[in-house]
């Protein structure tokens, strides 16, 4: 796992590498994924460069509340009000692969379980 977190995400939040942003406040950033698996398939990320949730510090309390409650926010805007699934892909077995925290949001389709 890379420690460094100036990934594509980074780029993305300083805005040298275009995306779809459909939300930004002072602490996030939403976008859309560029490899969609469901028919909305947002990312939510905090600006600071977190690694991932294993790594979250507990003075990232405050920030990880505020990632959630975007969520909510950026589900609503985006219509999904039959439900979702939120997924914070960590680590080498979680399948994370880009190393700045980033949640998942996937909707408009119906979600199986176990998730592969
Ligand atoms: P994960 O496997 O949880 O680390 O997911 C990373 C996601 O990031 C993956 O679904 C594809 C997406 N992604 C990677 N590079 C880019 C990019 O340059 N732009 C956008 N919009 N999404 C990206």
């Amino acid at each position: 796992m890379s420690n460094t977190t100036d990934t594509i995400f980074s780029k993305i939040i300083r805005k040298e590498v275009p995306a779809n942003i459909v939300y930004e406040d002072d602490l996030a950033l939403a976008f859309t994924d560029v490899n969609p698996q469901a028919p909305v398939h947002i990312l939510v990320i905090p600006k600071k460069p977190i690694v991932n949730l294993a790594t979250a510090e507990p003075e990232d309390q405050a920030l990880l509340g505020h990632l959630l409650l975007t969520v909510q926010k950026v589900a609503a805007q985006a219509g999904l009000e039959n439900g979702y699934r939120v997924v914070m892909n960590t680590g080498v077995d979680g399948g994370q692969t880009v190393y700045h925290l980033h949640i998942h949001i996937l909707g408009r389709r119906p979600m199986s379980w176990p998730p592969g």
